[in-house]
């Protein structure tokens, strides 16, 4: 079971699940935390209380695939995890030693901590949706998109449902310095998540999830490589106890857990390349690269 958000024809904001069969049902909230909240005060879940309505309503008859969607949740905050697979760790290596193989520096020390690296990614406004454009800085000349699993939270820190996040990042900047992270992974546009938030209690196992990345230019496939989150380092349950650890979580607070897939070293997005990333049991994030316009203030 997954949940959507979509813009119906009279241009009004729509809740919906969709089913394994990719029926479209409306649901009477017009939020996901809606239906957390609603579920809690019945003392149900979240999927029994989908189940009810569709039992009790038609799909739509759109389809799918023509519906508008939108981010399926307004996450008031975006983090990520980072360095949480063996391939992030070499990459991140590699751009800190001005481009050695098999270099050694802090990063090692990060991936082998006990402490898990957690850094605030992006905010509402900052995070677009399927099929919107994400920006590239001006400022950059290495910038990729880090395909990611994405955990939906309550304020508890508790798993609510699944998503796919895209941390844009600009290698070059946090290559020259790591106090440049800020800075080279925040800026207008530079998270997307979506197409859905998968249920947690539909996942049979979060571990066997494969992910999916390919970016087109020109509608050319310039790059397509795979990953699963069997090769996390760490466990889920893990990076989301840290980030509760005397913080503030907001309810559809999301959670991003790391990247395994890196481009080539000799590529960087560009202007119209079309990135796409899937997760079977999520659906296809797909989003524009748009160069942001340079502003006169830099
Ligand atoms: O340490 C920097 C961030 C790494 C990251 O975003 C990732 O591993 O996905
Ligand atoms: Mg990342």
């Amino acid at each position: 079971m997954k949940i959507i958000r979509f813009l119906d024809e009279n241009h009004t904001l729509q809740l919906a699940a969709v089913n394994n069969e990719d029926q479209v049902y409306v649901l009477p909230f017009k939020h996901f935390t809606d239906v957390i909240h609603t579920a809690n005060l019945k003392n149900s879940t979240p999927v029994h209380l989908i189940q009810e309505v569709i039992y009790q309503s038609l799909p739509l008859e759109s389809a799918l695939k023509d519906l508008t969607l939108l981010t399926p949740i307004d996450a008031p905050e975006v983090w990520a995890a980072g360095v949480t697979y063996e391939k992030s760790r070499d990459e991140r290596n590699y751009e800190a030693t001005g481009g050695k193989l098999n270099a050694s520096t802090f990063y090692d020390k990060v991936y082998n901590a006990e402490r898990p690296e957690l850094f605030m990614k992006s905010t509402r406004d900052r995070t677009v949706g399927p099929d919107q454009d994400v920006y590239l800085r001006g400022d950059s000349n290495w910038q990729i998109p880090e395909p990611e699993l994405g955990l939906v939270l309550d304020y508890q820190g508790d798993i609510l449902g699944y998503t796919i996040g895209n941390d844009m990042s600009c290698r070059d900047i946090e290559g020259d310095n790591p106090l440049y992270l800020p800075q080279a992974k925040i800026w207008k546009s530079s998270c997307s998540i979506g197409p859905s938030i998968r249920l947690v209690e539909t996942v049979e196992d979060p571990y066997k999830l494969q992910i999916t990345c390919r970016i087109f230019r020109n509608e050319e496939k310039v790059f397509e490589s795979s990953a699963s989150t069997s090769q996390l380092k760490r466990k889920l349950t893990e990076l989301t106890s840290y980030l509760v650890r005397d913080n503030i979580v907001f309810d559809g607070t999301v959670l991003l857990t790391g990247s395994c897939i890196v481009p080539p070293h000799n590529f960087t997005l560009t202007d119209g390349d079309r990135i796409e990333i899937e997760i079977p049991e999520i659906g296809i994030l797909n989003n524009l690269a748009k160069a942001q316009i340079k502003e006169s203030n830099y």
